[in-house]
């Protein structure tokens, strides 16, 4: 790994030595009181006093608001972070400075004189600013460039690029000799374990010194097990008056108790340098794993000599209104998150991560798959390749130490969209810097296994070659929901694993669900919590059966930002487990039944759903029960009825049952003592007729649920619930699934908007004689609509009601327009006439007047 080697030795034991209360080390955190403006402060010719700066703390970013608002895009530029820093010099001769992340080119100056540069978003930098400090009051400016950069990955990709500094900062005072963590933000020790044979381990460990004072200090090195019992020491001076030392000592444990999934056991190093005098001046303690593995082609991952099948998920690191900037709590909190569903593997997609969740990963024995953000996109430029390969090597070297992580990955997705003739020269080019980036995952580690994800296109990739390159070819696959069927997935799968002899990961695939939609009948790219579970539900199970899939990886664990993305929630991937402010979805406990050793055999169900109205237009509805369970059996009951057995589908149970008006009390038995009840859900079906609001959706065929007010309810056609016209029929403007693809402004209701019935005459259906306030719904959401007036909406003994789209910004928009209305023969009829262009109605609500 290191090209200045200047000791290598072999232990040997030490001696007992004395330590002094000398200069240690000692690490601050500056996160508060700094302040922030947009521009570049550092070289802008007003004064500091004269800037607008906004008083901030740390972890921060400039687009948590913006890469939400109705607005397409958000600030992608550079900004200025500046905070003072009161420098009393004392033993320690050295300040360092050490940026957990910024976003994504960042420079560093102190006292108006540049100190350095860093480039990329997601991986940590130091700078020494001792040449730069004076006593007193320093000026720290850093100035944080977020905007695209063909130079900087990633150029693309389906997840926002929030800008900022968005971990934290912190400032190390150290002797000037000291363990060197300016050249990659980590220790400056690398721990290389490895088994030999079944009774002895061998680490090897290297130390990097940075020695300023051209003194010869003492090293010292002791590992200590997890029950803080030392089990090993070695003493040596270093003879060498470098300023750039590097130690590397090979040592050997007996019988070493190893790093599992089940009892992830660490040991700890501890390395010191001290004076002649014994007098200390540095310290690092360094955790790590024993442990050996391997992932096979036919039967996937074993670590330590047993197979495992690795089920896991994938996470964004953002939150709402905080972007990336999560505190360290967040962080702890998501990974408890992650615990409680049961997953053993983490893809940190699509990026380094926060070094806490690794240290969690650590101890509590997860297996983590690893990546630079070269996200589809790549320029054949060598500022490009210097940047990436650098990136990937500062990856390496800054979480080399956690026996957690078993795979370095270095592409996604890179021929989303190419075709093999047409786009060869990229193909070529990618296929090429694969070849590189591959040799500096295995020059700088030996011990871990390299992986690209690759998109569904197979052929794209396979006649590529690019293959053949790493040593994991994993596969992001999104069958029943890009693709057409679930069962699309292990067709792949199988002809990808007789194709490509190599070892299989799964690294993505998952289904958006909109925490607010639900349905009886649920359908591809409906948002639905329910065609979400049915789709997970099948792949756990085609995922399970296959031996040779080594391990897989939902997408995602949390729904996360994605400025670009319109969906039900625009900006918003839904493909979260759970929402974005981490709510628990249906599809979570379909996983904590399939993963959760502790719950897998009860009845793991969403809380959310256990009491639901359902407003309807029809006198029953046929009501689908889902249960998750790992169990055998699992009955219900209604009411008092008899014990009725549900149906077994891989991780969950179900039925469909007939439910009349009113509440309807489903009792679930307990599986493991069927005399007890598990889980009531009462489920309401109210007659809309007796609803003093009626809130109808046009389009689609699910429920939303909004928090304390009626459900939007599906228009469902029936002899009795018309929808008039020659030929109206349901718009589905995206190329797959339900509603339109365009983020509809004026409204957070995008689904109810998204959907609608086109070339329409009207509607009627039953409704009580009364007068009625009818709130109509619309948004132009075809190209047909824009600049027309559309269509008008008859009233009684008043001009018609005209739906206007002329103005310029009239798409895309939410319009609601009230009229009041008289039911007289007991049927509600709207008449809609069309002007120009095509009439259509989205939704619209009926609210009984007193
Ligand atoms: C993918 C990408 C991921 C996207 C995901 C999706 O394949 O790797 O970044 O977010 O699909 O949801 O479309």
């Amino acid at each position: 790994m290191s090209k200045k080697i200047i000791i290598v030795s072999f232990a040997l034991l030490s001696i007992i030595y004395g330590f002094g209360l000398h200069a240690q080390s000692v690490t601050t955190n500056i996160n508060s009181n700094w302040e922030f403006t947009y521009g570049d402060a550092a070289v802008n010719s007003k004064k500091s006093s004269e800037i607008d700066w906004q008083k901030i703390d740390l972890p921060h970013t400039f687009n948590s608001i913006d890469a939400f608002d109705d607005e397409p895009g958000y600030y992608r530029g550079i900004t200025t972070y500046k905070k003072i820093i009161d420098h009393k010099p004392g033993l320690n001769r050295r300040t360092i400075i050490k940026i957990g992340a910024a976003n994504q080119r960042a420079h560093v100056y102190c006292n108006g004189k540049f100190v350095g540069e860093h480039i990329g978003g997601y991986l940590a930098f130091a700078f020494d600013l001792s040449e730069f400090l004076k006593r007193g009051k320093n000026e720290i400016f850093i100035t944080v460039n977020n905007e695209h950069d063909p130079t900087i990955v990633p150029l693309k990709g389906g997840f926002t690029f929030y800008g900022g500094i968005y971990r934290g900062v912190e400032l190390i005072t150290t002797s000037d000799i000291h363990f060197d963590i300016t050249s990659y933000a980590n220790d400056g020790i690398y721990i290389t374990p490895w088994k030999d044979d079944s009774t002895r381990a061998r680490l090897i460990i290297e130390s990097h010194i940075n020695n300023f004072a051209k003194d010869l200090p003492n090293y010292s090195l002791q590992i200590f097990d997890e029950s803080g019992s030392s089990i090993l020491r070695i003493r040596k001076s270093i003879s060498q008056p470098e300023s750039q030392v590097i130690i590397r000592d090979t040592i050997k444990i007996n019988n070493p108790k190893l790093w599992n999934l089940d009892n992830p056991h660490l040991y700890t190093a501890e390395l010191k340098l001290t004076t002649e005098l014994g007098d200390q001046l540095d310290e690092k303690r360094v955790p790590f794993g024993i442990r050996y593995f391997n992932f096979d082609t036919d039967n996937g991952f074993s670590l330590n000599g047993k197979p495992i099948k690795l089920m896991g998920v994938n996470r964004h690191q953002d939150r709402p209104d905080q972007g990336f900037a999560l505190t360290q709590q967040d962080h702890e909190d998501d990974f408890a998150h992650m615990m409680e569903l049961g997953i053993n593997f983490w893809r940190t997609a699509h990026y380094p991560q926060d070094k806490s969740l690794l240290n969690l990963c650590d101890e509590e024995g997860i297996v983590v798959s690893m990546e630079i953000p070269l996200d589809h996109e790549m320029t054949d430029s060598n500022d490009f390749y210097n940047n990436s390969s650098e990136m990937l090597r500062e990856m390496i070297r800054q979480y080399y130490n956690h026996p957690s992580i078993f795979i370095w990955a270095y592409m996604n997705e890179m021929f989303l969209g190419k075709q093999t003739i047409r786009d060869s020269t990229f193909i070529k080019n990618t296929v090429d810097y694969a070849v590189v980036l591959d040799s500096i995952c295995r020059a700088e580690d030996a011990d871990r296994f390299t992986m690209i994800p690759n998109h569904g296109d197979f052929d794209v990739y396979y006649t590529s070659g690019i293959t053949n390159i790493p040593m994991i070819v994993a596969w992001n696959l999104y069958y029943g929901w890009y693709e057409p069927e679930f069962k699309g997935f292990g067709d792949f799968v199988d002809r990808a694993f007789d194709s490509i002899k190599k070892p299989m990961i799964i690294s993505e695939y998952g289904a958006g669900a909109d925490p607010r939609l639900r349905s009886f009948s649920p359908t591809r790219f409906d948002f639905t919590q329910e065609w979400a579970v049915d789709f997970h539900n099948s792949h756990i199970n085609q995922i399970m059966k296959r031996d040779f899939i080594a391990g897989s990886a939902v997408w995602n664990m949390f729904d996360f930002g994605s400025e670009a993305r319109i969906d039900a929630v625009p900006h918003i991937n839904n493909k979260g487990l759970l929402t974005y402010d981490r709510l628990p979805k249906d599809v979570y406990y379909l996983y904590e039944a399939a993963w959760n050793s502790q719950t897998a055999q009860e009845i793991n169900f969403n809380p959310a759903h256990q009491s639901q109205t359902y407003p309807s237009m029809s006198a029953s509805v046929a009501f689908p029960i889902r249960v998750f369970s790992e169990n055998n059996f699992v009955s219900y009951q209604i009411a008092d009825g008899p014990p009725i057995a549900l149906k077994k589908d891989g991780y969950m149970f179900t039925g469909k049952v007939e439910l009349g008006q009113g509440r309807n009390k489903i009792n679930i038995f307990n599986p493991k003592n069927r005399k007890k009840t598990a889980v009531t859900q009462t489920i309401e079906i109210r007659p809309y007729q007796k609803l003093d609001t009626l809130r109808i959706n046009f389009g689609a065929e699910f429920y939303l649920f909004e928090k304390d007010k009626i459900p939007w309810i599906p228009f469902i056609e029936s002899r009795s619930n018309k929808i008039l016209g020659k030929n109206p029929y349901v718009f589905m403007p995206r190329d797959r699934g339900v509603g339109s693809n365009k983020a509809i402004a004026n409204t957070k209701l995008d689904p109810i908007y998204q959907t609608s019935v086109r070339a329409i005459d009207g509607i009627n259906f039953p409704m009580p004689n009364g007068t009625y306030q009818v709130i109509i719904h619309a948004a132009a959401i075809s190209s047909q609509d824009v600049g027309k007036t559309v269509f008008e909406i008859e009233r009684e003994d008043m001009d018609p009601l005209e739906f206007n789209f002329t103005a310029d910004d009239a798409s895309y928009r939410a319009m609601t327009q009230k009229i009041k209305m008289t039911v007289t023969d007991n049927t509600f009829k709207l008449l809609i006439k069309k002007v120009s262009g095509q009439s259509f109605i989205n939704a619209i609500e009926l609210i009984k007047m007193k």
